[in-house]
């Protein structure tokens, strides 16, 4: 079975948490938009689908599609697929505080995102700037920490070096594309800040050499972030 990934095709953006379970299972996928029209991708394939092919009509992407099965929302695609693939946690107490925990790092990545766009996200950053900044120094301050210190005591209080349970998962995975995220969009304050979550830092770095994690990131498959997606680095929103 060959899962369909639909996402926007510049940036890495929330497709990544579940592109990321998907490369660390090996797991056999295409990433729709991405391919030619010719072969039945591109814009044109995601629009088709949120239009046309009923009943499950995802609000918005990254969706995903295996089979019959529709599912969106980051987060509830990530669980989807560890479950499925065995990057999961075994007992069910563990499984369930698995998906709290991946909607959780959706709410911090949500919150990255209204940095840059506290007023409207139908609105330019350029429009909005004064507000970001504002919004920035709070982030910076009060939320990334918060976040932070939260991912440090679970991976404290399991005692194993992740997140949930005893073995790798897709909120491990999410815990590491959330840091990489907030390395790339606020690389001063993480520098600052980075020292005092050595748990986080050392399970990112799990993640990272992962054998097929760390085939992913040398492809041309894994986009660099970029200032139309997500995690965006505007030095004036950036700071100690
Ligand atoms: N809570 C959703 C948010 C989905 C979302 O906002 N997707 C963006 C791209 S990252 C989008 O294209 N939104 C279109 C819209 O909201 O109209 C998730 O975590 O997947």
């Amino acid at each position: 079975m060959v899962y369909d990934l639909y996402y926007w095709a510049e940036i890495p953006g929330r497709g990544e948490f579940p592109r990321l379970v998907l490369e660390a299972a090996g797991a056999p996928y295409r990433d729709v938009v991405r391919l030619p029209e010719e072969e039945g991708g591109g814009m044109a394939a995601m629009s088709a689908f949120q239009e046309g092919r009923g009943p499950h009509i995802p609000f918005a992407p990254p969706f995903l599609v295996d089979g019959d099965t529709v599912v969106s929302q980051a987060g509830v695609i990530a669980a989807y697929l560890g479950e499925k693939l065995g990057l999961a946690p075994e007992s069910e107490a563990d499984r369930q505080f698995a998906r709290s925990i991946a909607l959780t790092t959706a709410d911090a990545v949500a919150e990255a995102h209204d940095v840059h766009h506290p007023v409207g996200i139908g609105l330019y950053y350029e429009d909005q700037k004064p507000e970001a900044r504002r919004r920035a120094a709070e982030f910076r301050e009060e939320r990334m920490v918060k976040f932070l210190r939260w991912y440090e005591k679970l991976i404290e209080a399991n005692g194993s070096g992740y997140l949930a349970g005893r073995r790798l998962t897709y909120a491990d995975l999410g815990l590491f594309q959330l840091v990489e995220g907030l390395r790339y969009a606020f690389p001063k304050r993480m520098r600052v800040i980075e020292g005092d979550y050595p748990g986080v830092r050392a399970l990112v770095e799990t993640v990272r050499v992962q054998e097929k994690i760390a085939a992913y990131l040398k492809s041309d498959r894994r986009l660099p972030f970029n200032e139309n997606g997500i995690f965006r680095h505007y030095r004036e929103l950036d700071g100690e």
